[in-house]
């Protein structure tokens, strides 16, 4: 017998032939945490904190039995009782703790921190509900809550406990684990803080409920509605009890393993992840100064514990809270920070970098870059722009703390997990070194013109593909072709991500059908993104991108050569099916926008071609595989930059002088739209393309279209494109987590 044979006995007295799902998914998670406990270590003096208020981690069972080594052995017991490890990750629920790239990039770097064995956890907020759980109806968005947390789940509840201190109100917190498993290596925590008093019953309709019992809401939803000033205020109540929670537990493991906390910067680093967790600086400083330590001592040991990554340059994404929300939700840290914006002023005399502006609102990534010692983006692209231009002020006073940490993704479940067939064959191929080594991929290169390997390539590709055309069939109903391109964009719905250039193209190619213009392949254009419940351009592009769908799917003209499909609730399970089936991927941000993009390189490991715009990490992408190998188009961030500076875009000129334009914008308030979809959100979304088009749309449609005629043209030649597929494999490996972690360690943490 082996060991889940011998649990199963133990618990239900027979064998996993004959108990449901549900208890070996139950039984499954004990043998995990078991075994995940002999990994637990004390070794290293001095700790990372990566305090974020995003860890999109995922499901959990299969990433950390490969990580424990142990998924061969129990996926070939379940078949031999006619089981699949496919049937029992069914029963598990995706925790939505996390939005997009940034909650995900930190539960990449959480399983790189625990493989490369550092002493690190991550501290977050335990989210009853998450992010919403997107459902479509009327071809419109609507939200619900996404319970997760089940009797039996991976938190395990601790004795940690903390009181935390608001404006006339104390918390008392409690702290719950969820164990990080390496791969061969250490097991490390997410420490995920929450309240006893959360109601769940308080949530009424869809995702709305009483902003303002602040015991009772809490640690309901992240990102909770922020349309009103109640919702906002809440954000704050949230940050601060997660830094708060952080605060103290950081200060007393930090004495526990000898700390004096005059030297606290041996013990202990704090990644803020975003300006989220920004509080934490002044927590850490009042904590000190109630310890007894004077405000000259207590800012120079936090200023040389905390280092800030910035995951934006999107002004409306930094935040910058009224003080009068802090003085009513956290007074105690208003004098801290005032005095922190006073040393500022005297010393700078320039308002762009003061903490507090003429209206009286914190520039919490002010306070970051003055008050950490480190701070970073997240791809060469961003981290220049950083430099030179959003944060030039700050570059110029402290050019040494500026540094790039280009994003990663772990190869564990972005490949090994995800793409079985691949990592069989790329053993086959290389050995499996790579699974260690992500930059022994590179070996692949040698069988850029194998023909024999070059066909196996496009066999697991097309099995990944039927693969996926099954589950969308099973789980969500929808029928697509395996033997069509599929054509993929999943990630947030945001303008500057451009969705909408992706809907506009579709909407040309529709025309180009109906004039009998016919692609040489069925194209499957495949969409995933929520909008946030208040951002009502972004939902309407959703909306648009649905209504196509339906036009499209019920035009027996043009559905035979092209189909749209929106996945509904797009998720990280959703991505693990999503990514190893494409053949293109988008990454089509207007140039300077996307700090980084993560999906761009799961995209790349799994072997897609990406037609995208010179942003982000695609930069850094394009000059590893060359031009022969991702489908480059569109102005450069320069000349974005440029635009911006002297707003000089005007996008009615755009769509006067190119029909092709016009035809395709005019589209969304045809009578065939109008048939199946709303009017105002119609309407409201052709005005802004017409009146506005703050992400520049229409400028870069005419090279996407030529750039998308190109890339459907060299995909019917097979070798050639199966070719572009490997020399992507082989180039991602400086993409693996492992090498950002290891980067982030040598260069700021130090452990
Ligand atoms: C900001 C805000 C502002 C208030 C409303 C809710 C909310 C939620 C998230 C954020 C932060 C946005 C920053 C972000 O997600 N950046 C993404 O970070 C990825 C990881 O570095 C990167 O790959 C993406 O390019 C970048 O957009």
């Amino acid at each position: 017998m082996n060991a889940l044979e011998v649990k199963i006995k133990d618990a239900y007295g027979t064998d996993p032939g004959h108990v449901s799902n549900e208890q070996i998914y139950v039984t499954l998670l004990s043998m995990v945490k078991e075994e995940a406990a002999k990994k637990v270590s004390t070794e290293g003096k001095k700790k990372l904190y990566y305090i974020s208020a995003e860890f999109l981690i995922g499901k959990l069972l299969s990433n950390n039995l490969i990580n424990l080594g142990l998924y061969d052995e129990v996926e070939e017991c379940l078949q031999r009782y006619g089981k699949t490890m496919a049937e029992i990750e069914e029963v598990e629920p995706e925790p939505s703790l996390g939005n997009g790239g940034l909650g995900r990039l930190a539960a990449c770097f959480l399983d790189s921190i625990a493989t490369l064995g550092l002493n690190g956890d991550g501290v977050g907020l335990n989210y009853h509900f998450g992010l919403f759980r997107q459902i479509f109806e009327n071809n419109l968005q609507t939200e619900t809550p996404n319970p997760w947390i089940q009797d039996t789940s991976w938190l395990t509840k601790t004795d940690t406990s903390y009181q935390v201190d608001f404006g006339g109100m104390t918390l008392t917190s409690r702290m719950y684990d969820i164990d990080v498993v390496g791969y061969h290596g250490r097991t490390t925590k997410l420490h995920l803080f929450d309240v006893d008093t959360v109601d769940e019953s308080l949530v009424n309709d869809g995702i709305s409920f009483d902003k303002n019992d602040i015991a009772k809401n809490l640690t309901l939803f992240l990102y909770p509605d922020d349309s009103d000033e109640a919702g906002r205020i809440l954000r704050v109540y949230q940050q601060y009890f997660m830094v708060s929670n952080a605060a103290q537990l950081i200060l007393d493991e930090a004495v526990e393993r000898g700390s004096n906390l005059h030297d606290l910067a041996d013990y202990v680093t704090v990644q803020i992840n975003d300006t989220h967790p920004s509080m934490v600086i002044p927590e850490l400083i009042r904590l000190l100064l109630k310890k007894g330590i004077l405000m000259d001592e207590a800012i120079e040991i936090v200023t040389n514990t905390c280092a800030y990554t910035n995951h934006t340059i999107l002004a409306e994404a930094l935040e910058k809270w009224p003080a009068h929300y802090l003085q009513k939700a956290v007074p105690s840290l208003l004098p801290i920070i005032y005095e922190l914006n006073n040393r500022v002023n005297e010393k700078f005399h320039d308002k762009s970098v003061a903490i507090i502006d003429d209206e009286d609102r914190i520039h919490m990534a002010h306070m970051d870059i003055h008050y950490g010692y480190s701070v970073n983006g997240v791809a060469y692209l961003h981290t220049e722009i950083l430099k030179n231009s959003e944060l030039n002020n700050f570059y110029k006073i402290y050019p040494e703390k500026f540094n790039n940490k280009t994003n990663g993704i772990t190869f564990r479940r972005w490949l090994l997990q995800c793409n079985h067939p691949l990592a069989d064959l790329l053993t086959e191929l290389i050995g499996d070194g790579y699974k260690k080594d992500a930059t022994e991929l590179e070996k692949l290169s040698s069988y850029a013109n194998d023909s024999v390997v070059l066909e196996k390539l496009l066999d697991v590709k097309q099995g990944k593909k039927r693969e996926l055309a099954a589950y969308l069939k099973e789980t969500q109903n929808i029928d697509i072709n395996p033997d069509s391109i599929f054509d993929i964009q999943i990630k947030r719905l945001h303008e500057y991500k451009r969705q909408q250039m992706n809907a506009l193209y579709v909407i040309d190619k529709y025309f180009e059908i109906k004039e009998g213009k016919l692609p040489k392949r069925p194209i499957t254009v495949i969409f995933g993104a929520k909008a946030a419940p208040a951002y009502v351009i972004a939902k309407d592009i959703i909306h648009v991108i649905l209504c196509l769908q339906e036009i499209i799917a019920n035009d027996p003209e043009v559905s035979p050569y092209l189909s749209v499909v929106m996945v509904e609730n797009y998720n990280v399970t959703l991505a693990e099916k999503l990514i190893p089936a494409a053949d293109i991927h988008e990454q089509i941000s207007l140039a300077s926008k996307e700090a980084s993009g993560t999906s761009n390189m799961k995209f790349m490991l799994n072997g897609a071609v990406a037609i995208g715009t010179e942003d982000g990490a695609n930069v850094e992408m394009h000059q590893f595989v060359g031009d022969d190998n991702i489908y480059i188009f569109g102005e450069s961030s320069d000349a974005v930059i440029e635009h911006y500076e002297k707003a000089d875009y005007v996008s009615r000129d755009y769509y006067e002088q190119d029909p092709t334009i016009r035809r395709a914008v005019d589209f969304l308030v045809s009578d065939t739209m109008m048939a199946v979809g709303q009017r105002e959100n119609l309407e409201r979304l052709y005005k802004e393309l017409l009146n506005k088009d703050w992400f520049m749309t229409l400028p870069d449609f005419e090279d996407y279209k030529k750039t998308k005629e190109r890339i459907y043209e060299d995909y019917e030649d097979r070798m050639a494109w199966a070719k572009k597929m490997l020399i992507n494999i082989s180039k991602a490996g400086f993409f693996s987590s492992d090498r950002t972690i290891a980067q982030y360690n040598e260069d700021i943490w130090h452990l």
